[in-house]
């Protein structure tokens, strides 16, 4: 393929490491944000945020000139907009980013130009936001005007080597927008690429986390009978996941993440009446915080009246990453703070500032009555227990992923408690 250029707007977890794929693969690329830390970093070859490899990438992608920064678009052959959705307060989908970078990029519009949505959003975007915005520059749609969504489906953590890898839908608004899109995307991934239409591909990727969404709900409700039944919710879901079909997600201190616990509130949010399941997923997932400090209040049976320390290992979504949205961590400590007259620190090496982080463990842990074990971040699994227990007042560990050995607890004098269990 030719060298395009290539405008991205949003310069986030997604489109900077795209930004990056196209410019190393021979593509001029012009990352748009309107963010001037962002811009002022990658035009140093610098990034704000965490991500293996991502720096190295991003400093040959500058290097060699073909990525740049601005705050404004500027005339390209492609449009990539990938920028947050988010949900509202009050669990509506906010469109409008899509709608001010769709706004953003008209003026710049020509021939033969191509645009593509990134963005994770409602069944419907393209066509009913999109398209209306985009027919303002003039151009036919689908003969001057080339249009798509091709949602992102890479993990965080690990997105570089899932954006060449995955399998990827491109969803045109008619065949030949698809298969110009298509084309693009060949440049660097390795995945099959899926051609359909731009409705289909927006609702195929809210139903991929919708899906993983429900199934750690109902993870969620199992372990809350086994905690009730008095058997262990980790052994019952790995015994059942023996079967071929059979893959029940984990439990865990409820679903974070800017996807997860966000993307199935598009569709219930539409779809009130058609959407029960999905909801109330979405609320028993929501529901794990307040379910932990449940299992605290009955490990010290205190009301949570009493002059305790809790110290919380892991603030962020999930493991080994430094992105705190939407986790239910920090919902856990806001459980903790109203309901309760216990001191909360919280400890995580991955993130810099927050309320109640303590930088260093062992000022975290000194003369507390509770570990407890929110995130599984790969530092947390050798420490050293014998020395933390010494600093401990009462030696209480809630680990609520299944993630810390029994016995060598046991052994240093912990009492051991476990979700889904006891
Ligand atoms: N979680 C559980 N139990 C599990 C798995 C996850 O409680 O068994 C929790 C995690 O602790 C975390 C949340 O769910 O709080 C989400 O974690 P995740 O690793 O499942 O997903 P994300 O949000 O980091 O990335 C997801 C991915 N989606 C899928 O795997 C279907 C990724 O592929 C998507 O591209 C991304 O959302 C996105 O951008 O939509």
């Amino acid at each position: 393929m030719d060298k395009m250029k290539i405008c991205i707007i949003g310069l986030g977890y997604i489109g900077l490491p795209t930004a990056a794929m196209f410019a190393t693969h021979g593509h001029e690329i012009v990352g748009v944000d309107i963010n001037s830390e962002i811009v002022d970093a990658l035009n140093k070859g610098e990034i704000i945020i965490e991500e293996p490899y991502l720096d190295i990438m991003v400093q040959a992608a500058v290097t060699s000139g073909n990525l740049s920064a601005r705050c404004e678009p500027e005339e390209s052959d492609v449009f990539i907009i990938s920028v947050p959705t988010p949900i509202t307060h009050d669990k509506k989908a906010d469109m409008s980013y899509v709608e001010s970078a769709t706004r953003s990029i008209v003026p710049y519009l020509r021939n033969n130009n191509i645009v593509i949505l990134e963005s994770t959003s409602p069944p419907g975007t393209v066509e009913g936001l999109m398209l209306p915005i985009l027919s303002e520059s003039g151009l036919k749609l689908g003969e001057e005007l080339f249009v798509a969504h091709s949602p992102e489906r890479v993990l965080p953590g690990q997105i570089l080597m899932e954006l060449v890898n995955n399998n990827r839908i491109v969803g045109g608004i008619d065949r030949k927008s698809g298969e110009l899109v298509r084309d693009l995307y060949k440049t660097f991934v390795r995945g099959e690429i899926l051609l359909t239409d731009a409705t289909t591909a927006e609702m195929c990727k809210i139903m991929e986390n919708t899906y993983r969404d429900v199934n750690i709900a109902f993870a969620n409700e199992l372990a809350k009978l086994c905690e009730k039944i008095g058997i262990n919710v980790w052994e019952v879901i790995s015994l059942c996941n023996r079967h071929p079909r059979v893959d029940i997600h984990l439990p865990g201190p409820g679903v974070g993440g800017h996807c997860l616990a966000v993307d199935p509130w598009f569709i219930v949010d539409k779809y009130p009446g058609l959407s029960n399941i999905i909801k109330l997923s979405r609320e028993t997932n929501d529901s794990m915080p307040e379910h932990l400090l449940k299992q605290i209040l009955g490990i010290f049976s205190d009301n949570g009246e009493s002059e305790r320390i809790i110290t919380i290992l892991g603030a962020t979504y999930k493991a080994d990453i430094d992105d705190i949205r939407e986790s239910p961590i920090l919902e856990l400590v806001h459980e903790i703070e109203n309901k309760t007259k216990y001191d909360i620190r919280l400890y995580d090496p991955h993130i810099k500032c927050q309320k109640y982080l303590v930088g260093d463990l062992v000022q975290a842990v000194s003369n507390s009555d509770m570990l407890i074990l929110a995130v599984n971040h790969k530092e947390f699994k050798d420490l050293d227990f014998e020395q933390i227990g010494k600093q401990m007042r009462t030696k209480h560990i809630l680990d609520t992923r299944n993630y810390f050995n029994v016995e060598m607890l046991t052994k240093y004098g912990f009492e051991y408690h476990l979700l889904g269990y006891k």
